[in-house]
């Protein structure tokens, strides 16, 4: 679990390069890198600033480590969904 927690932080600062915000393009590679496996349209840069807007709660074009946090509880919920077969084709 502490190893998991620590994954997320260090992915965060990796990317961000030590920085508080991811700007799009760093956000647009960690997605791309790290959410392949688990989202669709991650190939699709449009697909990705629209999910940044959707995290940007300050609206202010960059992705904040609470914003990213955002994220990942949302990709928590789904694998979650998934493993429950409560919504085993949400597309
Ligand atoms: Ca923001």
């Amino acid at each position: 679990m502490e190893a998991a927690i620590k994954t997320i932080v260090t992915t965060f600062i990796n990317s961000s390069r030590g920085k508080d915000n991811l700007d799009s393009k760093s956000f647009q590679k960690l997605v791309q890198k790290q959410f392949s496996g688990t989202m669709e349209d991650t190939d699709s840069s449009s697909a990705i600033k629209e999910m940044q807007r959707g995290l940007d709660e300050n609206s202010d074009g960059k992705v904040s480590f609470e914003e990213y946090l955002s994220l990942i509880g949302y990709v928590a919920n789904a694998m979650s969904e998934r493993k429950c077969g409560s919504n085993a084709d949400a597309s």
